[in-house]
């Protein structure tokens, strides 16, 4: 059996963790030949969020600090810490759809990396607000255009790793920048990327990103990586995420 690992960042998803772990297709990925893990890694809830995902017999890990970015690296360094195959994260907010898990895994028998792509894909008509549609849109002409590999939803949460690749990524995001400069150490360290079209939904709970802010701290990363392509290397050991742990 291969084993992979299902990173779920969260900050006050109780709702959200209560509907998604249940909806991962275990049974299924299991007679594909996968063990499967539910790593989550919270940035301080209060409202029962890590309560509920042990009982839903997930590992849980509080992260130091805060920003989604600081809880993905702290995932994919835990990860390395293990020994598992695979790692797939997604939102545990109910956007992004458990059922295609196998999908991803079976795309990375061709890749290193798969990235779930929404704008190609099928995005119910409540799920995305105006704003972060054509500032997605816009941010991944950018990014396109900056990197010169292709990519079509820079800002998806739905991504999936081999070994190999986790342990290459230089990352040092803290935000909601974590994806594009996911994106920008795949091009650089040129690791395959595949895409897959997926489904998209509207969220459970309240959303975390502003907009504007964090399109902006985006657009600054694509930037900085661009001239500074590696991030300083802050910690030792295999990969560069920056986490001192
Ligand atoms: N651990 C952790 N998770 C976070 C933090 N901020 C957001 N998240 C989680 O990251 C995911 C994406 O956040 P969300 O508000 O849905 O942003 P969006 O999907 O990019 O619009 C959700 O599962 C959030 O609960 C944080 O500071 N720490
Ligand atoms: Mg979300």
């Amino acid at each position: 059996m291969k084993r992979v690992t299902v990173l779920l960042p969260t900050l006050d998803e109780a709702e959200g963790i209560a509907e998604v772990v249940p909806r991962i297709p275990t049974a299924e990925l299991h007679s594909a030949g996968w063990e499967v893990e539910v790593l989550v890694v919270d940035g301080g809830s209060d409202d029962g969020t890590i309560e509920i995902a042990k009982n839903l017999g997930c590992e849980t890990m509080r992260q130091h600090g805060k920003g989604k970015g600081v809880a993905m690296r702290q995932g994919f360094a835990s990860f390395l810490r293990g020994e598992n195959d695979v790692l797939v994260m997604l939102d545990a907010d109910g956007t992004y759809h458990p059922e295609e898990l196998l999908r991803f895994l079976k795309a990375l028998r061709h890749a290193d990396v798969v990235v779930g792509d929404r704008l190609k894909g099928e995005m119910d008509p409540d799920a995305m607000t105006r704003v972060n549609y054509f500032g997605n849109h816009l941010l991944t002409w950018c990014a396109v255009s900056l990197y010169g590999v292709p990519m079509n939803d820079l800002c998806s949460g739905y991504w999936a790793f081999n070994r190999r690749s986790i342990a290459l990524l230089k990352l040092n995001s803290m935000r909601f920048e974590i994806e594009a400069e996911m994106y920008t150490s795949c091009t650089l360290e040129n690791l395959e990327m595949a895409h897959i079209p997926i489904r998209y939904s509207r969220r459970l709970g309240e959303a975390k990103l502003g907009s504007v802010k964090d399109g902006w701290n985006i657009l600054r990363k694509l930037l900085v990586r661009r001239i500074f392509p590696t991030p300083p290397r802050s910690t030792q050991g295999e990969g560069n995420l920056n986490i001192d742990q």
